[in-house]
């Protein structure tokens, strides 16, 4: 295993076994960032100790979702995962191929790719191991410029009796395997209908501008509406094959285990992370003149959204506003004024309900699971009004 995913690791598990995120002082910290006169109200869920810092090499990096206060996040704030390092890739001689069961081997330079139709939407996303221990940092929102992935794969021909479309990136690492290294890249793959989807997109900007290294340059794909394993970047190959594609983020990482209905029998599933699970959280809350205002996200796979309701204490679910920024595969910011709020401690929470009807589950609603995997519950946050 590489050392980037052990730190990764033991910074979730320690997160999970105290509560608690290390504290660690560096230049790096990133200081509130809120308008004239505003004051974040802190929560009491949150420990002292918790901070986040700004963006390493080749580290994992989280936002302080409490200073979210912006619709597109900053390249530098979007969160930050990858398994094998960053690679840094001469746009130059960079070349990517579409190769197996085509009728046309393609390959292409950038300039090639970058002579295609663009396209530009927003897309959210949160890694398949974003929770409620980072206050759901692993998430970001931005802008993406690239072209469709579907009328590639048309030009190529996808030929008949092809399954599973793998992409790989460039990043690769030595994994040990049944006693045996091996050299892996990282990988994962789509079935064909999934991957002819046409929000899907190859993206070379982000924000307007190139893609930052950290963030796959020159090129990523992005899979509106599933969880950030799904947007592989650094992209150099893309495989069509009449198998199941089978690796370690297809098969043994972003699997969640978890206790299901099967046809009437109660059984342990394994499911890889695929589209993003309903869900809603409340991030910030701030003070403005005596006027208080409670912050949140929701994200899931694109379907349309009804609403986000908001809970405070025993009292009814209300009804936040969402963001007229929102799209249909951005994250969705709500918010909703807490007017008069009474001095001491309070519990606040939300839930998203979509237009099928499907309502956010309480963390007790949720199936029995063993991993940390898809971590969608409501998220019941306290925090404490002063006199
Ligand atoms: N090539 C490559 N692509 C990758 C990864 C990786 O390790 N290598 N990590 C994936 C995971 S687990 C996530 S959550 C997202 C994170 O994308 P971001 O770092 O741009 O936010 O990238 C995905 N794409
Ligand atoms: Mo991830």
């Amino acid at each position: 295993m590489n050392p980037e995913d052990n730190g990764r690791r033991k910074v979730l598990k320690g997160a999970l076994g105290t509560g608690l995120l290390a504290a660690v002082s560096s230049p790096g910290f990133i200081l509130p960032a809120l308008a004239q006169g505003e004051r974040l109200v802190p929560f009491t869920d949150v420990p002292d100790t918790f901070q986040v810092r700004g963006i390493r090499p080749n580290s994992t990096h989280y936002q302080d979702t409490r200073l979210i206060d912006s619709f597109i996040s900053d390249n530098d704030d979007f969160y930050l995962v990858q398994h094998y390092g960053q690679p840094e890739i001469d746009n130059s001689s960079w070349r990517l191929r579409i190769t197996g069961m085509v009728d046309n081997e393609i390959e292409l330079s950038l300039a090639d790719l970058q002579a295609r139709q663009g396209m530009e939407q927003i897309v959210g996303f949160e890694c398949g191991g974003n929770g409620q221990r980072l206050f759901h940092g692993l998430i970001g929102n931005a802008s993406w410029g690239g072209t469709s992935l579907q009328a590639l794969l048309n030009e190529a021909g996808i030929q008949d009796g092809a399954k599973e479309i793998v992409f790989f990136g460039a990043d690769q690492s030595t994994e040990e395997i049944r006693g045996r290294e091996v050299e892996k890249a990282f990988a994962r793959s789509l079935s064909i209908p999934d991957a002819m989807r046409p929000e899907n997109m190859l993206a070379w900007t982000m924000n307007g501008e190139p893609l930052p290294h950290y963030h796959g340059k020159p090129v990523r794909l992005l899979v509106p509406g599933w969880y950030g394993v799904a947007n592989v970047k650094w992209l150099t190959q893309i495989h069509v094959q009449d198998t199941r594609y089978m690796g370690r983020f297809m098969g043994r990482d972003y699997v969640t285990l978890k206790k299901t209905n099967v046809g009437g029998v109660e059984r342990w599933v394994e499911n890889s992370v695929t589209t993003m699970n309903l869900k809603s959280a409340i991030i910030r809350v701030t003070e403005m003149g005596g006027n208080y205002r409670i912050t949140g996200f929701a994200l899931n796979d694109g379907s349309p959204l009804d609403r986000v309701e908001i809970k405070i204490d025993d009292g009814p679910w209300q009804r936040a506003e969402m963001d007229p920024n929102n799209t249909q595969y951005s994250w969705k910011l709500f918010h909703l004024n807490w007017d008069n709020p009474t001095a001491g401690s309070h519990t606040i929470v939300s839930r998203a309900i979509d237009a099928a009807g499907n309502v956010q589950p309480t963390a007790d609603e949720l199936p029995e699971k063993v991993s940390y995997w898809e971590d969608f519950g409501q998220f019941p946050r306290t925090l404490t009004i002063e006199a």
